[in-house]
């Protein structure tokens, strides 16, 4: 295939709130597999605080084709700087919860010394009323939620407002990479109760990321749909690199296996974090699972799973 020849590029938008000054630009030849910027930016304007993500149109013409793509933009609103929080990284908090209640509950993943470091799993909890609130959060740029991590959670305040809203608490992976001194922006939402309502409180937070990945990767969940098939999702801010599994029986004979994330032996997709083996015939029965697994800097998780998982 040869190179594109220039491109000719025309934004534009329905949305009447969106007002784009420079709606026009072109770009220079692009080759195959090539990432190349516009020559000049395109400039829009939202007319609206509450907007989270604008759909636009461009209109593309490169010599006699011309085609249409439409994209979304996600919005954020200048936020003020949040004024008190806590980084959680693996330390116990006690966090509101379901609008009116409490809950003392480890937050996060880390060293629990309050500072985030490369490969931790953080939660930033907002101080607000001399109550601190669990936040969803907005992240952009390679050095926050590697290899599409997304990882959030919800908290249900149908006891508190009986309608079943539910806030949402987001987790953020920090990836091993991250280099020492690197700022990362986040843009926060909490829910605070106003009975029967819900305020929505908003505002921005910049991490300073110190340190080096000392944290181990993170079980997210283990199945055996079928078969001796043994599955287990992981994350970490790192590639990582073995995970074995270990299998007990009722009268404590065990063995070994090591699982794989290379697309192979029961493996259905490479590089996705599900690592997966087949369990060679056994005895039928249920049997006890210890899971071991090891980040690409030697930081290594070895635990019991909760569940007994039947094999034959
Ligand atoms: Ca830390
Ligand atoms: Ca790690
Ligand atoms: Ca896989």
């Amino acid at each position: 295939m040869a190179a594109s020849g220039e491109i000719e590029i025309e934004l534009s938008t329905l949305n009447k709130k969106v007002i784009i000054s420079r709606p026009e630009s072109s770009s220079l030849s692009v080759g195959v597999n090539q990432t190349q910027k516009c020559q000049t930016p395109f400039v829009f304007q939202v007319e609206d605080d509450e907007m989270e993500v604008v759909k636009f149109r461009a209109r593309i013409k490169n010599g006699a084709t011309t085609w249409e793509q439409d994209f979304v933009v996600p919005i954020t609103a200048n936020l003020s700087p949040v004024q008190e929080y806590v980084i959680g990284d693996g330390g116990v908090y006690t966090v509101a919860k379901g609008g009116n209640d409490l809950d003392t509950v480890e937050i996060g993943q880390g060293n629990a010394d309050g500072i985030p470091n490369p490969g931790e799993f953080i939660e930033i909890l907002v101080k607000d009323n001399d109550m601190l609130w669990r936040t969803e959060a907005s992240v952009q740029g390679p050095y926050a939620n590697p290899f599409g991590i997304h990882l959030r959670k919800s908290d249900n305040w149908g006891s508190y407002d009986h309608v079943g809203g539910s806030a949402k608490n987001s987790t953020i992976v920090i990836a091993s990479d991250c280099p020492d001194g690197e700022q990362i922006d986040l843009s926060l939402e909490y829910w605070r109760p106003d009975y029967p309502y819900h305020i929505i409180g908003k505002g921005s937070v910049k991490l300073e990321i110190v340190g080096s990945d000392q944290t181990p990767p993170q079980i997210a969940w283990v199945q055996i749909p079928a078969d001796n098939l043994l599955q287990v999702k992981l994350h970490d801010g790192s590639v990582i690199d073995r995970v074995q599994a270990t299998f007990i029986d009722k009268d404590k004979n065990t063995f070994d296996l090591t699982l794989n994330d290379r697309g192979i032996d029961g493996d259905a997709v490479g590089s996705d974090n599900v690592f997966c083996g087949l369990v060679p015939k056994q005895k039928f029965g249920f049997y006890r699972l210890i899971l071991e697994a090891e980040d690409s800097f030697g930081n290594k998780v070895k635990q019991e799973v909760l569940e007994k998982f039947l094999l034959h």
